[in-house]
């Protein structure tokens, strides 16, 4: 055999373990990208069947993309009829993969050259332990969120929640985080998210270490004290690859969206989206469609509907209602359909992101130097907006609440906009932080850097 058809021996082998929802499956395909570049072997763990449409169509264009990629179908078991319907989709979800898990040692072990290390989703630490120590191989964990956020998932096995006297919780190094601020699923007793969430957090410090999307320029601060015990102690590493960059394989070609942009002046335009798993009422898409109108600018606004996009079938003139949508065509363009966010935050006419404050849309807003309207649905999105607004990268209304709770008049939204959109000090300080981002991920940067040391540890199976 000639030295080039030798097997790679070197080639470090990591199976990538994402969970539920395109939230959770993005951060995993850019970082499969990354490890690529760095000439990792890669195996994909996709649970089936998957919840979404949006995640079955990313997967397989990123396996087209990447034939080299193994992919290991996880037939994941059914959960009892009892729980099967009485929670988040995607919550759900999480709590059947966990439960699957056993299944896939056998198929784990079997793949050559054997794993140098796992990468599990963040809602699946505690069953992918179970797996690694079979394995015998590291275990790492890609937080999804913020290190803020993070900071807090780590304390909360800690923190005294149940103490009705006290409206707020203390994050050593952190600060005050305001209960209202939490996912509040986490304070409805035994529900999934609540179960899984303290469940892993009482065992990361397991964990061989944990990579998140995030950078210095953002979180330098809580990062380092993260690193140096001062949030909780003995924590494993925690490693920033951020901001992780979305690949072309992501969105198919280019859409009308982007022609329209491309006839319109620098920074004119507002772009409103929430992600891939939130829906608006339909009170509240009418008074975003009048705030959209009155703010005076121009927007591109993504309608979401539904929370599992198969079940989105209405159109949009039904739901906007006919009049509303005359008005909303003649100064701006509303779609229904998967959007090429990365491009559209990109685009020269785009001068401000109405967002729900997903971490990826977060750090994809940083990335293009795009400030933000945080108005946090669900979830961790009040404690990512809370950081949008401690940095500067965009403006927070606190009083709006929770999107899916509360309802924001038009004439309010409109004005907000105007700020956003007129706000010197956020467009400079947004632009500092797309400065910092491409730095970091320059060849050689902080980004190459972090990732190099990782499979360092991986080929030496720690
Ligand atoms: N996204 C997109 N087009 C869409 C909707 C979402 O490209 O029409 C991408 C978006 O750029 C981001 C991800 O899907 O990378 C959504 O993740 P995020 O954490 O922002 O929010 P989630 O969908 O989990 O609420
Ligand atoms: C998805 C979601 C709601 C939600 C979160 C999601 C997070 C992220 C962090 O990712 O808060 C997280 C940490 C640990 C955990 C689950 C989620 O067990 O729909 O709040």
């Amino acid at each position: 055999m000639s030295s080039s058809d030798q097997p790679s021996v070197h080639q470090t082998h990591v199976a990538l373990f994402p969970s539920a929802g395109i939230g959770h499956l993005v951060p995993f395909l850019r970082l499969a990208n990354t490890l690529l570049r760095h000439n990792c072997k890669l195996t994909l763990i996709t649970s089936q069947p998957p919840v979404s449409s949006a995640e079955s169509h990313l997967i397989s264009r990123f396996l087209s993309a990447f034939p080299q990629i193994t992919e290991l179908k996880f037939h994941i078991l059914p959960l009892h009829p009892s729980i099967a319907n009485s929670d988040d989709p995607f919550f759900l979800q999480f709590e059947a993969i966990r439960r699957s898990v056993h299944l896939l040692n056998s198929p784990l072990s079997a793949l050559s050259p054997p794993l140098s290390a796992l990468v599990c989703d963040v809602t699946l630490i505690s069953s992918a332990l179970q797996l690694t120590a079979t394995l015998n191989i590291p275990n790492y964990a890609l937080f999804t969120s913020s290190a803020r956020m993070f900071s807090f998932f780590a304390y909360y096995p800690f923190a005294k929640m149940s103490d009705p006297s006290s409206d707020s919780i203390r994050v050593p190094a952190i600060g005050s985080i305001p209960k209202t601020s939490l996912p509040p699923p986490l304070l409805v007793n035994n529900s999934i998210f609540q179960k899984i969430f303290s469940q892993d957090g009482q065992r990361i410090k397991e964990l061989n270490g944990i990579l998140i999307n995030a950078m210095d320029a953002m979180e330098g601060d809580t990062l380092t004290a993260l690193n140096n015990g001062k949030v909780i102690n003995g924590l494993p590493p925690v490693v920033p690859i951020g901001p992780l960059l979305p690949c072309d394989f992501e969105n198919p070609d280019a859409k009308s969206s982007i022609k329209w942009l491309d006839n319109l002046p620098p920074r004119s335009v507002v772009f409103a989206s929430f992600g891939s798993r939130t829906a608006a009422s339909r009170d509240q898409i009418k008074e975003i469609g009048s705030g959209l109108v009155s703010s005076g600018y121009r927007f591109l606004w993504v309608v979401k509907d539904k929370v599992v996009d198969k079940e989105d079938k209405e159109g949009l003139e039904e739901i906007v209602g006919e009049e509303l949508m005359k008005k909303l065509k003649e100064k701006g363009m509303v779609l229904k359909e998967w959007v090429n966010q990365e491009e559209i935050l990109g685009h020269r006419a785009v001068g401000g992101f109405i967002s729900h404050c997903g971490w990826n849309s977060v750090m994809e807003a940083a990335l293009k130097g795009v400030p933000v309207l945080a108005w946090p649905q669900i979830g961790d999105q009040m404690i990512n907006a809370e950081l949008i607004a401690t940095i500067g990268l965009g403006m927070w209304v606190e009083k709006w609440g929770w999107g899916q709770k509360c309802l924001v008049k038009g004439e309010e939204l409109g004005g907000r906009i105007k700020e956003l959109m007129e706000s010197e000090a956020l467009r400079k300080q947004a632009a500092k932080f797309r400065d910092e981002a491409i730095k970091a991920v320059e060849v050689g940067g902080s980004c190459d850097r972090a990732i190099e040391g990782l499979i360092g540890k991986w080929s030496k199976g720690t």
